[in-house]
């Protein structure tokens, strides 16, 4: 496994940045918890990732300090698979470098559009 470039650990948080407008994405969802844009590199016809504004490294810290934000951002999942795919999707937060997680802002990857194989690469 390649090693990833901690770069991206923060300060210079690329999702922030594209919270803050400051880096071009395609948003197909803003609110006040949680901002979703099209996945840059997209694996499915579906690529979407849902990112909180605020900063969590993963899943599990954005579970045990902002439960609510976790919550929304599985809502909007759920509305943009719903919209997309027919509400058949693969909801996925890598977590570690060695599973491929590369931002360190937690961010859900909705993929849906296609058939998918289990169990995953
Ligand atoms: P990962 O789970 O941390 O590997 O996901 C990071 C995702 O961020 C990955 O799918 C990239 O294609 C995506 N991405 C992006 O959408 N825009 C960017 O400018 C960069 C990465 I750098």
């Amino acid at each position: 496994m390649a090693e990833v470039s901690r770069v991206e650990r923060a300060p210079d948080d690329l999702f922030l940045r594209i919270v803050a407008g400051d880096v071009p994405a395609t948003i197909v969802h803003s609110d006040d918890q949680v901002v979703a844009f099209e996945d840059i590199a997209p694996q499915a016809p579906t690529h979407v990732l849902v990112v909180p504004r605020e900063r969590y490294e993963n899943v599990a810290e954005l579970a045990a300090k902002a439960p609510q934000v976790l919550a929304r951002l599985v809502e909007v999942a759920q509305r943009i698979a719903d919209e997309r795919c027919g509400g058949e999707y693969r909801l996925v937060f890598n977590t570690g470098t060695a599973v491929g997680q590369s931002v360190f802002h937690v961010h859900g990857h909705v993929l849906g559009g296609r058939d998918f194989t289990w169990p995953p690469g």
